[in-house]
């Protein structure tokens, strides 16, 4: 494996695919942490389980385990998934597994990115992150994908997504925070981003959902589902908080073009009734530096914007909620050739994120 110091992806011709093209594989991290899952993560790992063996049904998954986890990982995951051990401080693959960036002969490059568990020292929500952080030159090493070094740049990949064809998707609110990249303007964060995912249109969403801990991932308020088309997480409850940061972000992308100069199509996408940690659930988490990571009666950031898409399949989060159901069948609109998989996410959620949050994707070689 290359470690690329000296080039970007940019000027070498590689760009990140939209998550829809064409996948090799995906990568996941088998939970464990007792501060972030409830009762050592048990329930956890059996919502992780189920969603690597959907994935599987269509694309090559590794699960990276500790040495702790590795044993339970390979007597739990179906035999065609791939486990290996590797160190890390939590589960969230999205975020600090390779971002992979491919070019017209087929090749892959992964870029490893800065992490500091969304925030650092200002406001992250664990430390220390260096196993975490040390993850995505191993899993290039480990894939024989040369990779870029940016870890100068605090970037986490549930905080980006892209249509493939020269735009971006960010919010303000997690780019511009001050626990990332401080000392660079707006502008010169939009240059990072120009030259290493290769897109020359940057849209700004304002923010993202009500309680994400992520400073407000853009992975889970708005995703492309093709290019010149998002889902935005919506409600039409005039009384819940979310409706005004839902507007804001509509307002944002009814006005944006796109990198080929189109209007974006925006689909709203029903939110569940707020999802609130219970008191059993909270007794279920360890402390977290002395301190609870969540208190009974907080409301979690659930939507249904934070699904994954597999070659074959959308893995999309339930709730028991009645909008489960319609949530399914607007993604099935938008994915007629693909099957949707709903997988009842809790204990996901209670972690402070989702399947899309734990699961990233490697682009095909093939062209
Ligand atoms: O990408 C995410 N949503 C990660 C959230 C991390 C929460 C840590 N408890």
């Amino acid at each position: 494996m290359r470690i690329i110091k000296d080039t970007t992806p940019l000027a070498d011709g590689f760009r990140m695919p939209g998550e829809f093209e064409p996948h090799e594989g995906c990568i996941m991290i088998f939970p464990e942490r007792s501060d972030s899952w409830q009762y050592g993560g048990y329930a956890a790992r059996k919502a992780f389980v189920e969603i690597a063996g959907a994935i599987a049904e269509s694309e090559k998954v590794t699960v990276c385990a500790s040495a702790k986890q590795y044993d339970n990982a390979r007597a739990l995951l179906p035999e065609a998934i791939r486990v290996v051990e590797m160190s890390n401080n939590d589960a969230w693959a999205r975020d600090y597994c390779p971002t992979f960036v491919t070019n017209d002969k087929g090749v892959i490059r992964g870029i490893d990115w800065g992490f500091n568990a969304w925030g650092g020292l200002e406001d992250g929500l664990y430390f220390p992150w260096d196993k975490d952080n040390a993850m995505a030159r191993k899993l290039c090493d480990l894939m024989d994908k040369d990779v870029y070094d940016h870890r100068d740049f605090i970037l986490e990949g549930g905080s980006i997504h892209v249509d493939g064809e020269g735009t971006c998707l960010v919010t303000e609110a997690c780019l511009l925070s001050k626990g990332r990249n401080p000392q660079l303007s707006r502008e010169q964060i939009e240059q990072q981003l120009r030259e290493y995912l290769n897109v020359s249109t940057i849209i700004w969403l304002p923010c993202g959902i009500y309680q994400d801990e992520t400073n407000e991932h853009v992975d889970n308020i708005c995703a492309f589902t093709a290019p010149g088309e998002v889902v935005l997480a919506w409600t039409d409850n005039q009384e819940d908080v979310q409706y005004e940061m839902s507007l804001a972000c509509l307002r944002v992308l009814e006005q944006a073009r796109d990198a080929k100069g189109r209007k974006l199509k925006v689909h709203k996408l029903p939110l569940p009734e707020p999802v609130c940690i219970t008191k059993e659930e909270c007794k279920g988490l360890d402390l977290c530096w002395d301190e609870p990571t969540r208190v009974p009666g907080e409301r979690l950031a659930a939507s249904y914007v934070n699904f994954y898409i597999a070659n074959k399949h959308i893995v999309m989060p339930g709730f028991g909620d009645p909008a489960d159901e319609k949530a399914k069948n607007i993604l099935q609109e938008l994915f007629p050739t693909r099957e949707i998989v709903q997988i009842y996410a809790r204990d996901i959620l209670i972690g402070g994120g989702n399947i899309h949050c734990i699961t990233q994707q490697i682009p095909s070689e093939r062209l």
